[in-house]
């Protein structure tokens, strides 16, 4: 407990700002996609994604980028359904400034192994890019993509709830695991403060689930998370979108995250990601849950 208050005091900010970071209009985002102003993309096929940054008040385009958890993008690529994740970063050419990087193609690049079947299904998707132009803060662009073909959207399904937990059993590069999710959400003075933990188990050779060995940071983080509700591309201030880190665990295979919710997620049904590297893979564990809001009342007054 004292753990999570003292990760709670430290990372507010941070992550308000990583929330807000769609909101500002200072610097201007474009996409190409196979280097035409589109949203159409063939599922399946190579496509490739440019982005570039410019100045919204001078029009130029910015070089100087700062980099953020290990990488100076991060692309995370959402079915609008929730029913697929993908988090890849594109490289960047410095003497154009651009970002660009081939979905549906195999890359031997451990940070980009999402890369080689980001887009396969028909439907509408949101694609998010996430940077830091230097001396000017953390910033975000979207555009939706939507891949052709007849849409499927799939029903979103929570997950098993077990004494507030929310419950993950799944099998990744051959071994299989089960995540418990659990969160808090405690009214503040503007907003509140939402916390998780997860806790992830594998597997024995009897068969029976132990706390998860050799974790290993990925990108800076000591996990990796995105968090969508259902509907995501609504809501006053932009999507329904938070992205949040974690610091490895200290003991035991326990992360936490947290976030100050200003009125940026909504109630209901949802989908978080988690990311972490285990035995030198990464593992993707999604998860569905009821997000309530809290019922306590406001600590102001
Ligand atoms: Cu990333």
């Amino acid at each position: 407990m004292k753990y999570m208050i003292v990760s709670l005091l430290f990372s507010v900010s941070i992550f308000t700002q990583t929330a807000l970071a769609q909101m500002y209009d200072d610097v201007t985002p474009h996409f190409r996609i196979n280097s035409k102003e589109t949203k159409m993309v063939m599922p399946g096929q190579p496509t490739t994604i440019e982005v570039w940054f410019t100045d919204t008040h001078s029009g130029e385009v910015i070089k100087e980028y700062k980099e953020l958890h290990g990488k100076l993008m991060h692309m995370v690529l959402i079915k609008t359904d929730l029913s697929s994740f993908k988090h890849i970063h594109p490289y960047y050419e410095p003497v154009s400034g651009r970002f660009m990087i081939t979905l549906n193609m195999p890359l031997n690049d451990p940070d980009n192994f999402h890369t080689n079947s980001s887009l396969t299904e028909p439907g509408m998707y949101m694609l998010m890019a996430d940077v830091w132009p230097r001396g000017i803060g953390m910033r975000m662009g979207h555009i939706h993509v939507h891949a052709h073909g007849q849409h499927n959207m799939q029903r979103l399904e929570l997950d098993p709830v077990v004494n507030n937990k929310s419950i993950k059993e799944f099998t990744q590069y051959g071994r299989d695991y089960k995540l418990e999710l659990e969160y808090w959400s405690t009214a503040g003075c503007n907003g509140h403060l939402v916390e998780f933990m997860s806790t992830l188990y594998e597997k024995n050779s009897q068969g029976v689930y132990e706390p998860a060995t050799d974790i290993d940071p990925w990108l800076g983080a000591g996990a990796h998370s995105v968090w969508v509700s259902q509907g995501m591309m609504g809501g006053p201030a932009g999507m329904h979108y938070a992205h949040m880190h974690s610091k490895i665990p200290e003991e035991g295979s326990s992360h936490f995250f947290n976030f100050h919710d200003l009125g940026i997620m909504k109630a209901g049904p949802q989908k978080i990601w988690i990311q972490i590297k285990q035995k030198s893979k990464v593992l993707t564990i999604p998860v569905a849950f009821d997000y309530k809001l809290p019922s306590s009342p406001s600590t102001c007054k």
